[in-house]
């Protein structure tokens, strides 16, 4: 066993899972950490996106880290920016701003045999002992390639990419698909719009929900003062988040009644049958990642609306001719076509032990052990990578416990007990076996496309409840992993 070192560590990316894995590594006495962000700023994907109507739809209290509660927030579902300055304050007050490098992309990340050599964009290399990429999952947007597109002559936007100079009201808008951002900007641009047109390609359920209601200020005064009654109310939220994980991961009657719900909650919004009959999806409730909404109906329902359901043939100079031969005029056409969620830190050209690039060792999807580890790739650790909970568990917690159990890893490695720690093959196929079969049961198993599915056809998410995530990442397992001193290499 050798004297104690200092590991140097890389982490990629400054959304929650790198601001929860820079604070874990704070906390347990690591301080030699640079945290390299693509963006100008942090908040990952609450940094990207900003577009008209952007709220969270998981409630607040839930939507922060465990460490770090915020009393106050405006409305029980939090609008994006203000989760944005929540995760800048966080920053800040735990003193993380010397640590950033802003508009610093990774270019290639390549292991040496002890540690890894990180490079940017503009040629600046960082050597590191261990990489922990925590670089998200719904981060590259998705575009899709429409036959005429290019000689549109209004403008064109990707809610990911939204462009706030450009002007919305009194203007003739189409909207492009119908996920969470979908709905949500479909509802934010309705009212000051001249014409809305949704384009629609497959019908979602959308759950009514209050999404604009407010958190009583008292509520916040109380949880200001008193820490234990807030931190009492976020384990009320993570108990009843566990009803919800086990809503999508087994059939049981709590799953047929919030899908009962989402019928309900069509039913009774849309009355115009030949309306309800667009917007009824083919496939059950939750089986795509669940939309919620207190206003999307309204808003189609609206004069200046229109649904569009028939197929998209063309993108003319002045509109767009969908498959009935209609013409759509419009001046502007948003896209709010979702991500390329599986490319995780990809393009990066990131390789591993003895010249193995990720896109080979994920040629036949992302794949990785308890989310984190990835065989062929040693001391490089992922935070919500493959098969993250990003269905069903709170997702800053996720962050925190993984960050929590690389962690545990970086503290061996400064003990001297090896210098690379690399997990199994066999291990990594054994988990990958339980999470096939665990997926069988779930909801996003019945029957529907979404952007759960890799290209593989395999489903990227954690079927499992939060006590099994939590005991998975417990303590790191030995004997799925090789520990190796780095000569051996
Ligand atoms: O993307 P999506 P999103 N022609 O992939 C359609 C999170 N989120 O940005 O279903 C026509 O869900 C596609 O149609 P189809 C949340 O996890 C969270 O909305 O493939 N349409 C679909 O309707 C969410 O799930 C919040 O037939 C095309 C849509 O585009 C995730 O982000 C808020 C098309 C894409 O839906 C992604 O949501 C917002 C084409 N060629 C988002 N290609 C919170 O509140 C694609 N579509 C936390």
């Amino acid at each position: 066993m050798r004297a104690s070192r200092e590991p140097r560590i890389v982490i990629i990316g400054a959304g929650v899972s790198g601001i929860a894995s820079a604070i874990t590594l704070q906390r347990n006495g690591f301080h030699d950490f640079v945290i390299l962000e693509k963006g100008s700023d942090v908040g990952g994907v609450w940094h990207w996106n900003h577009y008209p109507g952007l709220t969270c739809d998981v409630p607040s209290q839930l939507y922060q880290f465990g460490f770090a509660p915020k009393a106050d927030w405006s409305r029980i579902f939090a609008p994006g920016p203000e989760i944005q300055r929540y995760l800048a304050d966080v920053f800040e007050e735990y003193g993380l701003r010397p640590h950033l490098r802003v508009n610093a992309e990774v270019t290639a990340a390549t292991f040496t045999g002890s540690g890894w050599r990180v490079e940017t964009g503009d040629g600046t290399v960082h050597e590191a002992d261990f990489v922990i990429a925590a670089t998200g999952v719904l981060h590259h947007p998705a575009m899709p390639e429409l036959p005429g597109l290019d000689e549109f002559t209004g403008e064109i936007l990707h809610t990911a990419r939204w462009d706030d100079s450009v002007a919305t009201d009194g203007r003739r808008i189409a909207v492009i698909g119908t996920g969470s951002t979908g709905v949500q900007v479909v509802s934010a641009l309705q009212p000051k719009a001249e014409q809305i047109t949704h384009f629609v390609r497959s019908p979602q359920w959308v759950i009514w929900a209050p999404m604009r209601l407010p958190q009583p200020p008292l509520l916040g005064a109380v949880l200001d003062r008193l820490p234990q009654v807030n931190k009492a109310l976020y384990q009320v939220g993570m108990t009843g988040a566990r009803m919800f994980t086990d809503v999508v991961t087994r059939p049981s009657w709590r799953r047929r009644t919030v899908q009962e719900y989402a019928r309900l909650s069509l039913r009774a919004q849309v009355r115009d049958p030949e309306l309800r009959e667009q917007l009824t999806p083919d496939y059950q409730p939750l089986c795509k990642r669940q939309v919620l909404s207190g206003s999307y109906y309204r808003a189609l329902r609206a004069r200046n609306a229109e649904l569009v359901t028939d197929g998209i043939e063309a993108v003319t100079p002045t509109g767009i001719r969908t498959a009935d031969g209609r013409h759509h005029e419009v001046d502007m056409i948003v896209f709010a076509t979702g991500f390329k969620a599986h490319n995780y830190m990809r393009p990066m050209n990131l390789v591993g032990r003895e010249g193995i690039s990720i896109d080979d060792a994920w040629a036949k999807g992302p794949r990785a052990y308890r989310m984190t580890a990835i065989p062929g790739f040693p001391n490089l650790f992922t935070v919500l990578g493959p098969n993250s909970p990003t269905g069903s568990i709170p997702l800053h917690h996720a962050a925190e416990v993984t960050a929590r159990y690389i962690t545990a890893w970086i503290h061996r490695w400064r003990t001297g007990e090896f210098d690379t720690v690399e997990v199994t093959e066999a291990a990594t196929i054994r988990f990958e076996q339980e999470v096939a079969e665990a997926l069988t049961p779930t909801v996003w198993n019945t029957g529907c496309n979404s952007w759960y599915f890799t290209e593989g056809g395999s489903i990227d998410l954690l079927p499992f409840d939060r006590a099994t995530m939590e005991q998975m990442l417990a303590v790191p397992d030995d004997n799925d992993f090789h520990l190796r001193d780095a000569i051996a290499n």
